[in-house]
């Protein structure tokens, strides 16, 4: 129809005016009783590229975040089973949808509410009567906020990632590593927790490289670290300390299962099976493991301690663990 080519023709219009193409493909969530209401908006943000689900209660939007995220979540005030002042209380205590803003849709009778809704932490709102340009400009703003955030955090992770970890391995680097025995230390002189720590270098890594190349080399470095990983707890803090010596602390560990952990960790090495040219690579390790308790232990010593441990394990004849 006329009427319907003008709007599209309008949507166009605004689409350009704010330049929404990198909003396209976003979500919208909308709940509200009012069919024809969800409609309206529904085509309005649908003409924008915007992906949109329509709730009718609040409870089966609820039901739905269990699975996904929307990039912005559009809620009516009055609603017969739950209102949205209710339903924003709720969303806001989700930490996963802290950056999802929550946009209100109210009559202007009901604009007194505004105040106490955004305190509850909804974004913003519309009062209605709303025209299609309204509901545009601020839904997409609300979104192309919330992508902000999203990316900040995105890169925030990779840098704390790229600074924190080793990339062949992914597992901490000897600098984070430290920060982290540092902490487990503290708290073990303050609370009298008790914990270990294990120190471990591969037998005769060099001959690996020069037998079989230093990517054979590499790839035993991941594999063991796969196998480590799987044969500690989740609690477990390992780190890449040099180029084929790692460590681990064992938080809470007891003194008396010290032995069980070396023995675990010597088992996962010759375990491994690393084929090249239709033979086995042979893995061992040599390790030294301290345990530490209520004391809170100079850290310098405590490497020293398990680097002397290692290296006797070395001397005598390697393939073997000293606590
Ligand atoms: P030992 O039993 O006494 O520990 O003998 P080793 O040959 O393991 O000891 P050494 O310290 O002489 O050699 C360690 C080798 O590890 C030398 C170095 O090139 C290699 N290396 C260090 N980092 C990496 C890495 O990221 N990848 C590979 N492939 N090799 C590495
Ligand atoms: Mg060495
Ligand atoms: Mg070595
Ligand atoms: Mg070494």
């Amino acid at each position: 129809s006329k009427v319907n080519e003008d709007f599209v023709k309008y949507v166009d219009e605004i689409v350009e005016i704010i330049s929404i193409s990198d909003i396209s493909g976003s979500s919208a969530w909308i709940v509200d009783n009012d069919i024809a209401e969800t409609q309206f908006l529904e085509n309005i943000l649908k003409s924008t590229g915007i992906t949109v689900s329509t709730f009718s209660e609040p409870s089966e939007l609820l039901k739905n975040l269990k699975n996904n995220t929307p990039d912005i979540i559009i809620a009516d005030l009055f609603m017969k089973k739950m209102d949205g002042m209710e339903l924003t209380k709720e969303l806001r205590h989700k930490n996963s949808l802290k950056n999802v803003p929550i946009l209100i849709l109210a009559s202007s009778r009901e604009s007194s509410f505004m105040r106490t809704l955004l305190l509850h932490g909804a974004n913003d709102y519309i009062l209605k009567p709303f025209s299609a340009e309204e509901a545009i400009l601020r839904v997409t703003s609300n979104i192309k906020t919330k992508k902000l955030y999203d990316d900040l955090e995105e890169t925030n992770r990779e840098l704390f990632k790229k600074a924190t970890t080793d990339s062949l391995t992914g597992l901490y680097n000897r600098r984070f590593f430290m920060e982290q025995l540092e902490h487990v230390n503290y708290n073990a002189g303050r609370y009298g927790h008790s914990f270990g720590v294990a120190l471990w270098d591969i037998d005769h890594f060099k001959n690996i490289n020069d037998r079989h190349g230093h990517d054979v080399g590499d790839r035993v470095l991941i594999k063991l670290t796969e196998a480590i990983k799987h044969s500690v707890r989740k609690s477990d803090i390992i780190g890449r300390f040099g180029g084929e010596e790692f460590i681990c602390i064992f938080p809470g560990q007891k003194e008396a299962d010290m032995p069980a952990i070396v023995s675990k960790l010597l088992e996962a090495a010759r375990d491994l099976y690393i084929k090249e040219g239709g033979k086995q690579i042979p893995v061992t390790i040599s390790i030294g493991a301290v345990f530490c308790k209520n004391t809170s232990e100079n850290l310098d010593n405590i490497i020293k301690n398990v680097d002397k441990l290692m290296y006797r394990a070395k001397s005598d004849g390697r393939n073997k663990g000293y606590i």
